[in-house]
């Protein structure tokens, strides 16, 4: 199915879409519709700053590494602090964690907490900053656990399929927040002269003929013999299919971003190249979940080769998993490769 045009002549701002979802949700109190504004306000200041990171200096490292082992660069700490701090004090969230801190984030004892849980990559592909390329904020928001008391990391530890909502942001030649509240997946263009996200892609469904396949071939010697039949499947060996075209940008956002509007599949396999990183290399909580909800509300599918990602429970806060995610008909190809050819 084709993305619904927008109306000639109609502006919807992404206040207005987010206000209209909440009359969907007729338990919404609107908290998430705040808490939506403000990850969208979250974007705007983030965005702010990548577009001019090539002239001020906050290109490069801070020389520290996050969790994860990896440098962090200071566009990666502003965007991580921008996030909470716009969320640490309005007493809609009980709990944060980021990419960027090994443990749970929870609110100060001075602040009230809220209902919500949000989980957060704030800035993926910020290896890619130096070399302009695309990069996005990834966001997952649950409803709390348990209801009293400090939120905790039980709270965070939830099962795709108890999503309240997720999205993304993504930083590129324009700037793009695309969001579901589990009623399909709408895209906002932030337009920079009124400091506005404005409703351009609406209800974002996945084309059923697929132009791309998406995956660091230079990896190849190190996936499993599924994974290998696989891509030469795509790729139209045999005659079995007409072959896709491989577009590889190295930013999950990005490359997400382009299948999710052109029709195609991504996939970060599990690899034997790092014995400390079997399940491969993006993490479950806040980047393969909500990716894959959104994948999901878009007619698409998602799995970590051999289950949907959304039915994983979780069990710590920054595990890893293979991440297949797109084409409901090639994420369920790629199943069957694994299936027949892989040991369990
Ligand atoms: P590789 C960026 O560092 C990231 O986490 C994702 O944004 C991206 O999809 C992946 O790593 C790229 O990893 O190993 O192909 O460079």
């Amino acid at each position: 199915m084709a993305t619904n045009s927008v109306v000639p002549g109609q502006i919807t701002t992404i206040e207005r879409h987010i206000l209209d979802q909440q009359l969907i949700h007729p338990e919404a109190t609107g908290v998430l519709t705040s808490l939506l504004y403000d990850l969208a306000l979250a974007g705007k200041i983030i965005a702010s700053r990548t577009t001019r990171a090539g002239l001020a200096e906050i290109l490069g490292s801070t020389g520290e590494e996050n969790v994860q082992g990896e440098e962090v660069q200071k566009l990666d700490v502003f965007a991580d602090l921008t996030i909470y701090r716009l969320n640490d004090h309005t007493g809609r969230v009980a709990v944060m964690a980021s990419e960027e801190h090994p443990d749970i984030i929870p609110i100060p004892d001075h602040f009230p907490t809220g209902k919500y849980v949000l989980l957060f990559d704030p800035l993926d592909g910020s290896s890619n900053i130096d070399y302009n390329v695309s990069i996005g904020t990834i966001f997952a928001i649950y409803n709390r656990k348990r209801w009293n008391g400090p939120g905790t990391v039980d709270d965070c530890l939830q099962k795709g399929r108890d999503l309240v909502a997720a999205g993304y942001i993504i930083y590129g030649s324009s700037t793009m927040m695309v969001y579901s509240t589990g009623h399909g997946v709408h895209g906002f263009t932030l337009d920079p002269s009124v400091g506005e996200f404005l409703l351009s892609h609406p209800n974002i469904r996945i084309p059923e003929e697929p132009k791309y396949y998406s995956v660091n071939q230079g990896y190849q010697t190190y996936w499993t013999e599924g994974v290998r039949r696989y891509t030469e499947w795509l790729q139209g060996h045999e005659g079995q299919r007409k072959s896709l075209s491989l577009r590889y940008i190295g930013s999950l956002v990005a490359d997400f971003h382009r299948n999710l509007l052109a029709g195609g599949v991504f996939y970060y396999p599990a690899d034997t190249r790092d014995p400390k990183r079997p399940h491969g290399k993006l993490r479950l909580l806040y980047e393969a979940i909500p990716l894959s909800f959104l994948a999901e509300q878009a007619g698409g599918y998602a799995s970590d080769g051999r289950q949907p990602i959304l039915d994983i429970q979780p069990t710590h806060l920054h595990q890893r998993t293979p991440l297949f995610i797109g084409n409901r008909d090639l994420v369920e190809k790629a199943e069957a490769f694994i299936r027949e050819y892989d040991v369990k």
